[in-house]
């Protein structure tokens, strides 16, 4: 890392504006930049943290189709609770902004046409999906299907969730219109491309020989894309919502998201301050991206290379991004509703903001996938900040106004324990700083409550209250140094629980502490006046984490609910009735689709007792070439009948999915063509 900066700029995902925030998106993002910014502007460094809704792309238009309401309406509703929600965790934004505001639209419109004008696009006709019944082209969210990667059903045109992979929509199996459900067809389109294998010497130079010390989870998957080979990306959209493409025959067409959502931070910073240049054409800022980890190929390949292409912008130091956090050991889910919503741990766990921040840090997803449970949240609330952090700093501020009237004592001869405590702070202090330094948050934060710790052990050790019967001078010097730790932890604390620490400054009363004061040993002179105690955090009790386990609860049977709706039984049959159908395990030996139609594929199947043509309704859901060789179930003994001039002898049995997919019936194991199914 370069220390030789003047200045930083500080920028956080934008989150997309289609719903409210919840604990993944605090603990992977906003936590963690909030703490380095607060550490840097304690130190006094020239740092500003920008950030704003994402309000462009089809997760907007989906979720206003959804709702019935215009895309418009839904980005004002939910940037507010968004923009709510960071404020009352004490995110401290220098601005938080959105990308729908005029600046910004001016901004990405003259981005792209600054790369037009130098001919950095390059411009290309081709096919892409289109939906007949919705009559539009389905860009990224509008289209789902199975990911050509991880092979799991749900990935979207542009990026598979379950393996993280940024996708191309044509390479998506078995395509689905996420608008009208039906299989889409290919329409000629125009667009503009990145041609990102040209950046790609550059980019291979600067983040694989220039930014070794980069994260490895962030390092490692800008190498295998790398490895796999850039291709060039469309920036353009055929949709109505978004950035207008500013240029001549280009009606209908928008930036892509990912194009301008980015350049939202060069917005921000535009509206933020008529000095923005600074922040983003020195070589002198170091630029910083907070980011989740599904987001590293858009920030360390993508939008880098928009900036290099440009030519006047700096390119960022560092992407310190963050893996997922889970929830009770179930990837969090907007659609499941499987989340920690922070409006609504606010009602239920008010002015408990710093619980969660210290929570969230302590379990951040830093180097891998990490869990969030209640449990741990109680466990951390009642045995770490009430026990420790609570409770030492409670005891300090109590006796010293019990035995000083809120006095700051002064401190005798000092004995070898209390040098040794008084070099511990300094110590822990260089450490905290270290790790920051490093982006290393969890461990910042462990060795901030080792100061805690520290007092903790030392009150215990010293026993003031049992002392001051017999030796009050001496416990003058033990409150004097308990005291001088309590101050540090007021600083220490401020970047990762800021209520707390404003509170602890406030009980010490010492305003304006600077990072430099911290590691002094000397913050409260004696005789200096402290305030009343207030009460830093409460026990958490089984019945209000209880509440929210019962909560989640609720979300799983939903699901669970909604996933299973069955068709009601039929009516009983003989078994005679029964064993009049042959069923038999077959295997598929040919399969073409039959022409003219979506849905049919003609089949030559291996019945045991012969070979026969089946026609069957699965052309939607598999390729003849996934299906060859496979073993399925079939009625060999239904009337023969005729579908689009084809004979078809029986019926191959299948079953529906969630999704509606339609799979075989497969035996658990391979068994011998023409087996019975009895
Ligand atoms: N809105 C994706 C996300 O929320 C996207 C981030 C944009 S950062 C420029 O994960
Ligand atoms: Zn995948």
């Amino acid at each position: 890392m370069t220390n030789n900066y003047k200045r930083t700029l500080v920028t956080t995902a934008l989150p997309y504006a289609n719903g409210p925030v919840h604990i993944g998106h605090l603990a992977g993002v906003y936590v963690p930049a909030d703490v380095y910014v607060r550490y840097l502007r304690l130190k006094g460094e020239d740092v500003l943290m920008i950030g704003g809704s994402d309000e462009h792309g089809v997760p907007i238009t989906l979720k206003a189709k959804k709702e019935g309401i215009t895309p418009q309406d839904v980005v004002d509703k939910y940037h507010g609770i968004i923009k709510e929600s960071f404020e009352k965790f004490g995110i401290s934004f220098d601005i938080y902004s959105r990308t729908s505001s005029p600046v910004h639209h001016q901004t990405a419109s003259d981005f792209f046409k600054t790369l037009y004008d130098k001919g950095e696009f390059i411009e290309k006709t081709s096919e892409q999906f289109y939906d007949q019944e919705a009559k539009q082209f389905l860009a990224d969210r509008y289209i789902t299907g199975t990911c050509p990667h991880c092979h799991k059903d749900g990935a979207y045109g542009d990026q598979c969730e379950s393996c993280g992979t940024s996708l191309n929509a044509l390479d998506l199996i078995n395509p689905k219109s996420t608008i009208s459900g039906s299989t889409p067809v290919m329409k000629m389109t125009k667009h503009w491309y990145l041609p990102l294998d040209k950046h790609e010497p550059f980019l291979r130079q600067w983040i694989l020989e220039e930014h070794k010390e980069w994260k490895t989870n962030v390092y490692g998957q800008c190498k295998s894309w790398l490895d796999q080979g850039l291709q060039p990306r469309a920036v353009s959209r055929d949709l109505d919502w978004g950035v207008p493409v500013p240029v001549e025959g280009a009606d209908g067409k928008v930036l892509y998201v990912w194009f301008d959502a980015p350049i939202g931070y060069i917005s921000a910073t535009k509206e933020l301050t008529p000095d923005w240049e600074k922040y983003w054409k020195d070589k002198e800022t170091r630029l910083l991206h907070f980011i989740g980890k599904d987001n590293i190929v858009f920030h360390c390949i993508v939008f880098p290379s928009m900036l290099k292409a440009e030519g006047s912008f700096i390119l960022p130091e560092n992407v310190p991004a963050n893996e997922f956090l889970n929830l009770e050991g179930d990837k969090i889910s907007t659609s499941r509703n499987w989340a920690v919503w922070l409006h609504e741990y606010l009602e239920d766990f008010k002015d408990k903001q710093d619980v969660l921040r210290y929570v969230l840090t302590a379990a951040a997803p830093e180097t891998k996938d990490n869990d969030f449970t209640w449990k741990d949240f109680q466990a951390r609330n009642n045995n770490e900040l009430v026990a420790i952090l609570g409770n030492f700093v409670n005891r300090a501020v109590v006796l010293t106004q019990k035995y000083y009237e809120g006095k700051i004592p002064t401190a005798g001869q000092l004995q070898d324990y209390d040098k040794e405590t008084l070099a511990e702070i300094t110590a822990i202090v260089a450490r905290v700083e270290e790790s920051l330094n490093l982006f290393r948050f969890r461990e910042a934060l462990r060795e901030a409550m080792n100061l805690a710790r520290l007092g903790n052990k030392y009150l215990a050790d010293m026993e003031p209250w049992k002392l001051v019967k017999t030796d009050a001078e001496r416990v003058k010097t033990i409150m004097n140094v308990s005291l001088q730790i309590t101050a540090n932890l007021g600083i220490v604390c401020e970047p990762f629980l800021p209520f707390t620490a404003a509170k602890i400054r406030n009980m010490v009363n010492l305003g304006s502490l600077t990072w430099s004061d911290a590691g002094r040993t000397d913050l409260l002179a004696p005789g200096h006046q402290t305030n009343e105690p207030e009460l830093l955090f409460a026990k958490i009790e089984d019945a209000e984490i209880q509440l929210q386990l019962d909560r989640l609860a609720a979300s799983k049977a939903a699901n669970q609910a909604a996933c299973s709706v069955a068709d009601p039984a039929k009516e009983n049959i003989s078994f005679d009735e029964f064993s009049k159908m042959d069923i038999r395990v077959g295997t598929i030996l040919e399969a073409e689709r039959v022409p003219k139609t979506k849905k049919l594929m003609k089949l030559l199947v291996d019945t045991g007792i012969d070979k026969r043509t089946v026609v069957s309704g699965i052309a939607e859901f598999f390729t003849p070439e996934e299906i060859i060789g496979r073993q399925v179930s079939i009625l060999v003994n239904l009337a023969p009948r005729d579908l689009k001039g084809i004979t078809s002898q029986g019926m191959i049995l299948m079953a529906e999915n969630a999704d509606g997919k339609l799979c075989f019936v497969q035996p658990s194991e391979m068994v011998k063509p023409g087996s019975m199914i009895k």
